[in-house]
């Protein structure tokens, strides 16, 4: 019985579920001196980048990077108490382009920026309040020019969003410690009423961060900490019950997240086909880092992800040369 028991764990641990080749960007509000942000990388299970924003110099310096979207093109990077958003590129960070949220700077005073998602042409961000007892939070959409376009309130105290995400024609948000939907009322253009979700998986203790979704495989990713652990979630979520349950995908302590740092925003940018490295281009290095991993179980090089780098993961560099170039 009890062989047969970590018989099936152990397969459980191995089998699990695979999740679409892509990465996900997670911010780190409190590390110090200077927050940076992580790329996780579905494929290898890794923490396989980090990056320094450097767009924000003077003034009051970010002390996290609220807002991770990806408009398909870019990754779009927002301070959380600055109006600076930068436009990056989505596989090496490099720098595209730098503007700023057309708006006062006294809204930070009261308000933070945090995560967010981009959705037909339009930036959504969750603004919790620096007060949440005595403030509401805040909805902001700006255009593709970062033009506030819209506020919406929600007339419930108590209630500091985090993460923001479009999934389909429903905005998921979190809080803290709860999941909910924001449900938007036809008569007002000003006020959102959030619905509360019960959440199951996540355990008591956790603080939930930023979420972000891959639409091509209809994943909805949650970020979370503890006071020892950083986890991402992948959940289920049902609008009928109002119900999402979550499943760990991986955690993060062991990979280099910093210690005691929170995960409040997430973006999800899609892998290249054939790009080994992760640098957004399918090319000779990546040829090379197949034939030179080639019979070995490198995660890596396992484009296909069937355990093993071979002529298969060759043809997929192969007929998927210069994408992303
Ligand atoms: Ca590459
Ligand atoms: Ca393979």
């Amino acid at each position: 019985m009890k062989r047969t028991l970590s018989w099936m764990i152990g397969l459980g641990l191995i089998v699990g579920t695979t999740y679409a080749d892509g990465y996900l960007w997670l911010s780190a509000g409190g590390e110090t001196p200077t927050p940076r942000l992580y790329r996780f990388n579905l494929r290898t299970a890794q923490i396989d980048h980090t990056l320094t924003p450097n767009f924000v110099t003077s003034g009051n310096l970010p002390t996290e990077y609220g807002y991770l979207a990806y408009d398909g093109q870019s990754l779009y990077i927002g301070a959380n108490n600055r109006k600076a958003v930068a436009r990056v590129n989505p596989y090496t960070g490099a720098v595209q382009q730098i503007t700023a949220y057309n708006m006062c700077e006294c809204f930070f005073g009261h308000h933070w920026m945090r995560d967010g998602a981009f959705k037909d042409g339009e930036f959504w961000r969750a603004s919790p309040p620096h007060n949440p007892s005595q403030q509401f939070s805040v909805l902001m959409m700006a255009d593709r020019h970062h033009i506030p376009e819209l506020m919406r309130y929600a007339y419930t105290l108590n209630f500091a969003t985090i993460g923001a995400e479009w999934v389909g024609e429903h905005l998921y948000l979190t809080t803290p410690r709860q999941f909910v939907r924001a449900e938007f009322d036809p008569d007002s253009d000003y006020t959102f009423t959030p619905v509360f979700y019960t959440l199951t998986g996540v355990p008591e203790g956790h603080t939930l961060g930023g979420l972000a979704y891959d639409a091509d495989s209809g994943t909805l990713y949650l970020a979370s900490r503890s006071a020892t652990e950083v986890t991402i979630w992948a959940l289920q979520v049902n609008d009928n019950t109002q119900t999402a349950q979550a499943e760990p995908v991986a955690t993060l302590h062991d990979k280099g997240y910093p210690a005691g740092a929170y995960p409040a925003s997430m973006g999800w940018v899609p892998a290249i086909p054939g790009d080994v490295d992760g640098n957004g281009c399918t090319d000779d290095s990546d040829l090379l880092s197949v034939l030179f991993a080639f019979g070995s179980n490198s995660a890596q090089q396992d484009l296909n992800r069937d355990g093993t780098v071979d002529d298969a993961d060759l043809l997929i560099v192969l007929f998927n040369f210069g994408s992303g170039c």
